[in-house]
C-alpha cells in the first residue's frame, strides 16, 4: 500500500479510557507527558495530582456528553439549581468512587511508584487536591450534596452559580486569633471544568430606560444601558455513584468585552475605559463571606447575583430555544430553583428577557414566569433576609427596578381584592419596605413569583408560615411546604468513613449506598457482641488517626479512649460555641475544686471559620484558644480534659473529623438554625447528638429514638415566652454559683492574665442583653452533659445507641430530600442515560 496515497487511518486506541491497572498506569504517564508537559523524573506531586485527576476526568467525558445530548435531545424536562454558593469539596476522590475505580487507580499508583520512586503514594495524591471552596457553609454545602443525588437518581438537572477566583478565606489561628488568607484555589489550575467560550453570554448594567411604540403600535420599553460584561462558562461534570448520568455545574466568569463603555466611548476616556475593563473583571473575583451581624447592602455582591442570575437565564432560553420549542412552553421544560433569595432577581429578569427582548406580553410572560420558579428560604434571622435599597437598584438596574414595581402595583391590588381594607397587610406585604429608607424586600419578591416556597426543616418551615412569611402563607397557602435536609451518604460516610462503610456493607450488602434506609437492617445487629466490638475498634481506631494528626498539626497530645466532643460549624453567637465553653470552664472548675474527682475524660474539638469583621465571633475563638491553654497546661488537670481548636473548617477537614466523633454539639438557640447538617453527617457516622429543640435535631432524634440523643434546653415556644417577658440574665447568674463562677473567671481575666479585660465586651452582651440565652440553658446544658458523661461510661450500652444512630438516619440521605423536591415540588422525572461512544 502507498502511504502517500492513502494514508493510514490512525486506529483508534479502544482502551483510550480502559479501566484495567495496566491502561491506567498508561494514561498517568500520558497525561503527564502530553497534558502537563513533564516527565516522571521531574514532575511535582502537583503535577502527579493533575496526571491522576485527568486521567479520571477522560472517563467521565463520555457519560458527561452522554448525559447532555439526552436530555436536550429527549425533549426533558430539566431543573435548573440556581445558587450562589456551591461547597463542592475534593473532586477526585469522590469521582473515583462514583466510577468504582477507586482500587484499579490506587493499585496502579502504587504500582508505578516502584519504577518511579518520586510518585507519591496514592493518599498523599488526594491530599494534594485544593477544594473549590466557593461557599460559606451549610447553604453552599446543601447545593453540593444536592448535585450528587440528582446525578445518581438520574434526574436531569443543571447547576448555575459563579465562579469565584477566590472562594471563602483560608483560616490561620494566630495567638489564638483568627487570621484569614486569601484562597488562591486556582493557583495550579483546576483539571475538574472546561471552559467554553463560545457560550458566553453578555450581560448590560445602568443607563436608563426609553419607552418606544413598535411597529404594531404596541407600547414597548427599551433599556439603553451604560455598560456590558461578559460572561463566560465553565463546566465541571457531576457524576451519580455508579451511574451513567453526569449533570453539569456551570459556573460564570466576568470578563470585560472588548468595546467597553460604548455609549460614552472618547479618545480621551482611554483610562476611564482600562478601569472600567478591570471593574468587569473583579466582578467574580471574591465570594462575599456572610455578614453575620447584619445584612449590608455590598453593591458587588448584587452584581454578582445579577450577573450569574442573567447569564444563566440567557443560557437557558437559548437552549430551550434551540432543543426544546418556544418560550410559551419554557415552564414544561425547565424549572428554577431558588436557592435563598441570592438569586430572586430572576424573577424580574425572566420578565425582562420575556417581555423587553422577546416580545411578549405583560400577563403572559408572569404566568410563565410564575409557574417557573420555585423557592428556598434557608434562614428566618431578621438580618439575614435580604433587602436592596431602591437607589442602588436604580442606578444598576433601572429596567428591573420598572419590572419590580410593576410586579408589585399588580400584586397588591390582588391583596387588595382579597383582604379589602386592610392597609396594614398591604404595607406588611409590599415587595417595597417605606419604614424608612426604600428597599426591595427579596423574599418578597421570591415569594410572589415563585410556584411553590419551602423551608428546610419541620420547624423552620413552620416558623417560616408563622412569621417571617405569615401573610403569604395565608395569601396562598398552597405554595408552602417543608422539604427537610438532607446529606449524601457517598461523600459523608462511604468515602469519609472507609472502615465503618465495608463493616456496613460486610454486613448488609452495598444497597444503602443508594438506598440510606437500608441501614435500619444494623439494628437487627446492636445485640451481637462482636459487631458491637469491631464497630467500637473502628470509632477507636479512627479517633487513634485524628489524635495522631492533632499531635502533628498542634503539639497537642490527646487520649483516644476519652470522649471525642465536637463541634464543628460556622463560628455563630446563635449557634453557641461559648455555651460550650462554659461547660469546658464547669468542668476544669469542678477539677480544681477537687482534683481526684472522677470525671469521665473528654476531648473538646472545635472548627469553625468566624466572618471578618464578626468581632464577637473572632472573640469566641480567642476564648477557645485562650480556655484551651489554661486547662492543657494545668497539671491538677492530669490530661483528662484536652481542648482543641482545628484551624481552616472546611469540606475536606469535615470528611476527617465526623468520623471521630463520639458527640456531636448542636446547641443552638431554639428556633434559630434553619436545619442544619453537620448534625446529619455527624450522626451518620455514630456520633450521638447533644442538641436542642431546633432545626432537624428535632427529627433526627424522633428517627433515632429519644433514648439516643441527649436533648436539653428551651423550646421555641418558651423562647418566645421569655423575649416577651422582661428576661434579666443577672437571675441566672446569681441562681447558679458554677455559672457565676465560669462568667466571673472569664471577666476578670482567669483566661486572659496579660490582658484582664479581653473578653468583657463578650461577657457585657451576656450580662445585658443576652439575645441567645445562653444563662438559660446553660443549667440544662450542664446537667445533660452529666448525662453524657455517665453514660459514656459504659461503653457497650454507647455503641449500642450509636449503631442505633446510623441504623435510623435514613431519613437524612439528600436522596429522599431530593425525591420529595421532584415529586412534590419540580414534577420531574428520572432518565435512564445509556452509555455511547462518541469516538
Ligand atoms: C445567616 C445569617 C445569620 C445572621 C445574620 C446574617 C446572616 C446572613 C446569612 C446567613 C446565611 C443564611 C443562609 C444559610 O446558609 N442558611 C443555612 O442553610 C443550611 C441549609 O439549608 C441550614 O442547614 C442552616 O441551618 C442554615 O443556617
Amino acid at each position: 500500500m502507498n502511504k502517500n496515497i492513502n494514508p493510514p487511518i490512525i486506529p483508534m486506541e479502544d482502551n483510550r479510557t480502559g479501566l484495567s491497572v495496566e491502561t491506567l498506569k498508561r494514561a498517568i504517564l500520558d497525561n503527564l507527558f502530553y497534558v502537563q508537559g513533564k516527565f516522571p523524573a521531574i514532575a511535582t506531586p502537583q503535577d502527579y495530582y493533575r496526571a491522576v485527576a485527568y486521567t479520571v476526568r477522560d472517563r467521565l467525558l463520555q457519560h458527561w456528553f452522554n448525559t447532555s445530548e439526552t436530555y436536550l435531545k429527549e425533549n426533558v424536562r430539566i431543573v435548573a439549581y440556581l445558587s450562589s454558593e456551591f461547597l463542592l469539596g475534593p473532586h477526585l476522590s469522590n469521582n473515583l468512587i462514583n466510577l468504582g475505580i477507586n482500587e484499579a487507580v490506587c493499585q496502579a499508583v502504587t504500582e508505578l511508584k516502584s519504577d518511579f520512586p518520586n510518585i507519591p503514594d496514592f493518599a498523599e495524591i488526594l491530599e494534594i487536591e485544593e477544594e473549590p471552596g466557593l461557599g460559606n457553609g451549610g447553604l453552599g454545602r446543601l447545593a453540593a450534596c444536592y448535585m450528587d443525588s440528582l446525578a445518581t437518581l438520574e434526574i436531569p438537572a443543571i447547576s448555575y452559580g459563579i465562579r469565584y477566583e477566590f472562594g471563602i478565606f483560608d483560616q490561620e489561628i494566630e495567638n489564638g486569633w483568627q487570621k484569614e488568607i486569601t484562597d488562591k484555589w486556582l493557583k495550579f489550575g483546576n483539571p475538574w471544568e472546561i471552559v467554553r467560550p463560545e457560550a458566553e453570554v453578555k450581560v448590560k448594567w445602568g443607563g436608563h430606560t426609553e419607552p418606544y411604540f413598535d411597529e404594531n403600535g404596541r407600547y414597548q420599553v427599551k433599556w439603553i444601558a451604560h455598560k456590558e460584561v461578559k460572561g463566560i462558562p465553565y463546566d465541571t461534570p457531576i457524576l451519580g455513584y455508579k451511574k451513567y448520568t453526569a449533570n453539569t455545574l456551570r459556573l460564570w466568569k466576568a470578563e470585560a468585552v472588548e468595546c467597553l463603555n460604548f455609549s460614552i466611548f472618547k479618545a480621551g476616556d482611554y483610562f476611564d475605559e482600562v478601569q472600567d475593563k478591570v471593574d468587569s473583571e473583579n466582578l467574580t473575583k471574591i465570594l462575599y463571606p456572610n455578614d453575620d451581624t447584619c445584612f449590608t447592602p455590598q453593591p458587588l455582591r448584587l452584581e454578582q447575583q445579577y450577573f450569574f442570575v442573567s447569564c444563566s437565564l440567557q443560557d437557558i432560553i437559548r437552549l430551550h430555544l434551540k432543543y426544546k420549542g418556544s418560550l410559551d412552553t419554557l415552564h414544561e421544560k425547565f424549572t428554577l430553583q431558588l436557592n435563598d433569595t441570592h438569586p430572586a432577581i430572576a424573577i424580574a429578569e425572566l420578565m425582562h428577557l420575556l417581555v423587553d427582548e422577546h416580545h411578549l406580553e405583560w400577563e403572559q410572560a408572569w404566568d410563565i414566569t410564575t409557574k417557573t420558579f420555585a423557592y428556598t428560604n434557608h434562614s428566618l434571622l431578621p438580618e439575614a433576609l435580604e433587602r436592596w435599597s431602591i437607589r442602588l437598584f436604580q442606578s444598576l438596574l433601572p429596567r428591573h427596578l420598572q419590572i419590580i414595581y410593576e410586579i408589585n402595583y399588580r400584586f397588591l391590588q390582588e391583596v387588595a381584592l382579597k383582604y379589602p381594607d386592610d392597609r396594614d397587610r398591604l404595607r406588611r406585604m409590599s415587595l417595597i419596605d417605606e419604614t424608612g429608607d426604600r428597599y426591595i424586600r427579596m423574599a418578597h419578591l421570591a415569594s410572589v413569583g415563585s410556584y411553590a416556597i419551602n423551608g428546610v426543616a419541620a420547624l423552620h418551615t413552620e416558623l417560616l408560615k408563622e412569621e417571617v412569611l405569615q401573610d403569604f402563607a395565608q395569601m396562598y397557602p398552597e405554595k408552602f411546604s417543608n422539604k427537610t435536609n438532607g446529606v449524601t451518604p457517598r461523600r459523608f460516610l462511604l468515602l469519609s468513613n472507609p472502615k465503618l462503610a465495608d463493616l456496613i456493607s460486610q454486613k448488609i450488602g452495598e444497597d444503602w449506598i443508594n438506598n440510606l434506609e437500608e441501614l435500619r437492617q444494623l439494628e437487627s445487629f446492636v445485640d451481637r457482641p462482636d459487631f458491637c466490638q469491631k464497630w467500637r475498634n473502628i470509632k477507636l481506631s479512627i479517633k487513634q488517626e485524628l489524635a495522631h494528626y492533632i499531635e502533628q498539626e498542634k503539639g497537642i497530645k490527646i487520649d483516644p479512649y476519652s470522649l471525642f466532643d465536637i463541634q464543628a460549624k460556622r463560628i455563630h453567637e446563635y449557634k453557641r460555641p461559648h455555651l460550650n465553653v462554659l461547660h469546658i470552664i464547669t468542668l476544669y472548675n469542678k477539677i480544681k475544686a477537687n482534683p481526684d474527682i472522677d470525671i469521665t475524660p473528654r476531648t473538646f474539638i472545635f472548627g469553625g471559620k468566624a466572618t471578618p469583621g464578626y468581632f464577637m465571633a473572632q472573640l469566641i475563638i480567642k476564648l477557645i484558644n485562650s480556655v484551651a491553654d489554661v486547662v492543657n497546661n494545668d497539671p491538677d488537670v492530669r490530661d483528662r480534659l484536652k481542648v482543641v481548636f482545628l484551624k481552616d473548617y472546611n469540606v475536606k477537614f469535615a470528611q476527617r473529623v465526623y468520623p471521630a466523633a463520639d458527640l456531636s454539639e448542636q446547641i443552638s438557640l431554639a428556633g434559630r438554625e434553619a436545619s442544619g447538617t453537620g448534625n446529619m453527617k455527624f450522626a451518620m457516622n455514630g456520633a450521638l447528638t447533644i442538641g436542642t429543640f431546633d432545626g432537624a435535631n428535632i427529627e433526627i432524634r424522633e428517627a433515632v429514638g429519644c433514648d439516643n440523643f441527649f436533648l436539653f434546653g428551651l423550646t421555641e415556644e418558651e423562647v418566645y415566652a421569655l423575649k416577651a417577658s422582661d428576661y434579666n440574665p443577672w437571675y441566672y447568674y446569681h441562681q447558679n454559683s458554677y455559672l457565676r463562677h465560669a462568667i466571673d473567671q472569664i471577666g476578670y481575666g482567669f483566661f486572659s492574665p496579660q490582658d484582664p479585660e479581653l473578653f468583657r465586651p463578650l461577657l457585657d452582651n451576656l450580662m445585658t442583653s443576652d439575645e441567645y440565652l445562653l444563662l438559660v440553658d446553660y443549667g440544662f446544658y450542664i446537667e445533660c452533659q452529666e448525662r453524657v458523661s455517665q453514660a459514656y461510661r459504659d461503653l457497650e450500652n454507647w455503641t449500642k445507641m450509636s449503631i442505633l444512630n446510623v441504623a435510623r438516619i435514613g431519613k437524612f440521605s439528600s436522596d429522599r430530600a431530593i425525591r420529595e423536591y421532584c415529586q412534590e415540588i419540580w414534577h420531574v422525572e428520572p432518565v435512564t442515560v445509556e452509555p455511547k461512544n462518541y469516538l
